[in-house]
């Protein structure tokens, strides 16, 4: 693969779901070592450090269902700018969450240059609820349909415009906790999923092998959103939502690998990493491992 100038954010966010500690994402993952792993491969790594998020005094905003909105809507923003800033440098950015709530800001960073800007959304969960269909009022359950354009104003026009990706540009990987209206929204919009049936089914190869060709031929740059709940809690147990049957810590390795190997992603973030529920940060370290094979690191 292509070496690579990434750019490291970190994103300390813990406001987009009710369990304390995913704020300490970003340090677990760089405590695992993600620079060096990354050095070693040949790509030159420069850490932005952290975006700074506050801590708000009241739980809800006025008039919404929608937890900690005005403090989500700031952070986003935030790491909106600073994202878009390292893409009009060229540089790659590795965003380290922090809650999936910030798939938001990136996202809104990432795609403005992109006619066409595919995603890969790697994760147990479709995150495409709104205000009303949502079950908990978590923002993480919603940054998808907030980039598509669907949900409260103030996160759907970060950066003044919307939508942030089209429907037909993103594929789902991994789903196997989807709520009602989440399944109505892939169904009326047409969103490629591939759910555990399919990896079972089909096998990893020949899903990342479809997703691959399908992207290629219809985008022009490639959002990598990959929620850490995703994989089995065997694997991955420093999760604030986890949903066994999950994705191998194999499977996982296998699908990075191919990724490296298409050389198509433009962007990558790695989300929901809580050291506190973790065990010995084996989940940051599978995070770190994980980003070894997607910036083309090989066994022999
Ligand atoms: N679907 C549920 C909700 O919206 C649970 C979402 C859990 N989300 C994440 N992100 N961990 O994938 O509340
Ligand atoms: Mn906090
Ligand atoms: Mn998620
Ligand atoms: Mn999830």
């Amino acid at each position: 693969m292509k070496k690579k100038n990434i750019a490291l954010v970190g994103v300390p966010m813990d406001l987009g779901q009710m369990r304390r500690g995913v704020d300490m994402g970003p340090s677990a993952i760089r405590y695992a070592g993600v620079i060096e792993r990354l050095e070693q491969l040949g790509h030159t790594v420069e850490d932005l450090g952290d975006i700074r998020i506050d801590q708000p005094e009241r739980e809800h905003t006025a008039d919404t269902n929608l937890r900690n909105l005005d403090a989500v809507v700031k952070g986003s923003t935030e790491l909106a700018t600073t994202v878009r800033s390292v893409k009009e440098k060229g540089d790659f950015p590795l965003i380290l969450g922090g809650d999936h709530s910030i798939a938001i800001g990136s996202l809104a960073g990432i795609s403005k240059r992109y006619e066409n800007l595919g995603v890969i959304w790697y994760d147990a969960h479709g995150d495409l609820n709104t205000g009303e269909t949502s079950p908990s009022g978590n923002i993480h359950g919603m940054p998808l349909a907030v980039s598509l354009g669907i949900g409260h104003p103030d996160l759907v026009n970060i950066l003044d415009y919307t939508p942030k990706v089209k429907p037909e540009n993103i594929v789902i990987i991994g789903a196997r906790s989807l709520d009602e209206g989440e399944r109505e929204l892939i169904k009326e919009r047409g969103i490629r999923v591939y759910t555990m049936h399919e990896i079972d089914r089909m096998g990893m190869t020949k899903v990342i092998e479809e997703s691959i060709d399908y992207l290629k031929g219809r985008t022009d740059g490639v959002h990598l959103s990959l929620d850490l709940d995703g994989l089995d809690p065997l694997d991955a147990p420093g999760v604030g939502t986890p949903v066994i049957g999950g994705i191998s810590y194999r499977e996982s390795h296998l699908a990075m690998e191919m990724l490296a190997e298409a050389d198509l992603l433009t962007s990558a973030e790695f989300v929901e990493v809580n050291p506190i529920l973790d065990e010995k940060n084996k989940t940051a370290k599978v995070a770190v491992a994980l980003m070894g094979s997607l910036f083309g690191e090989k066994l022999l």
